[in-house]
């Protein structure tokens, strides 16, 4: 029935898991003011501050009981069994999705556990949490590591890419995103517009003004095993 699928995900996917969100209710936000933790200009003025709010989201993300939940798993499924083309686009920097057993993955705003040389752009696996000692190979004077995220302000991961498949698709499902965000928010206009059925999961019931044909209320975990199977 369907040939070319595009998901996005946002953080009410990875609520169930035990991660925060950002907008929700005790969410990521709740604790820090946005441009202090997540813009170039936060990060200027306190690396120690943004380093500490990202070391502490990667301690959460490998507590054991942080673990995928029945979405990424049926996502997962859903790449495994798809005979057609999948792409799977989050806006999460955690790694449940590659836990659970995605490949055909983009992190569109970057990746927890990773940095990045702010002079050659070279990306990292952590192997120590950020700090003034946690330093690039690439570069003499070798360079602090930032965290490889994208900030409010800096450019998206992979957009071209995205965009075309979007362009292509003729479904998009997005889960758990409070659709906030730009250009990740402006997603399924493109795929509207380009003749796609847009589909949503959210735990919240349909916004007013939503551009998704349709709308599946309900926790992720309940909702996308069934919208996959
Ligand atoms: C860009 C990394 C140009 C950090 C993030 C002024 C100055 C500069 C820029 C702007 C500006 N005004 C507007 C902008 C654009 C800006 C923007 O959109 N701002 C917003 C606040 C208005 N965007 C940017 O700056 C972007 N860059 O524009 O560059 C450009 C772009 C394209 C091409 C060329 C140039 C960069 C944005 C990226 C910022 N970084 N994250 C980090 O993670 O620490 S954004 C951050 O918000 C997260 O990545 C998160 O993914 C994202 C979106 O949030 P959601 O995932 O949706 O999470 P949220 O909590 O909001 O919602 C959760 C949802 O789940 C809710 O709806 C809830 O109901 C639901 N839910 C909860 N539980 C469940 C559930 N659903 C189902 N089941 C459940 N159990």
């Amino acid at each position: 029935m369907y040939h070319h699928i595009v998901v996005l995900t946002g953080a009410g996917i990875s609520a169930e898991s035990g991660l925060k969100t950002f907008r929700d209710q005790d969410g990521l936000w709740e604790e820090h003011r946005i441009e202090d933790v997540a813009t170039p200009e936060g990060y200027q003025r306190d690396p120690e501050l943004v380093e500490q709010f990202y070391n502490h989201r990667w301690e959460q993300l490998n507590d054991a009981a942080v673990k995928p939940n029945a979405a990424h798993e049926a996502l997962a499924r859903l790449e495994q069994e798809f005979p057609g083309k999948l792409l799977l686009v989050t806006q999460n920097v955690d790694n449940l999705h590659e836990r659970a057993g995605n490949r055909k993955l983009l992190h569109m705003h970057g990746e927890l556990g990773k940095g990045r040389c702010p002079r050659s752009g070279q990306i990292f696996t952590l192997d120590e949490p950020f700090g003034p000692e946690n330093c690039c190979t690439c570069c003499i004077p070798a360079q602090r590591l930032r965290p490889h995220i994208v900030w409010f302000g800096e450019i998206p991961i992979s957009m071209d890419r995205i965009h075309d498949e979007l362009e292509l698709c003729d479904l998009f499902i997005a889960i758990g995103t409070s659709g906030t965000v730009y250009p990740a928010a402006g997603f399924v206009d493109i795929a509207n517009h380009h003749g796609a059925l847009t589909a949503e999961v959210n735990i919240t019931a349909k916004e007013p003004h939503s551009l998704f044909h349709l709308h599946y209320q309900g926790k992720a975990s309940e909702i996308v095993p069934g919208v996959v199977d």
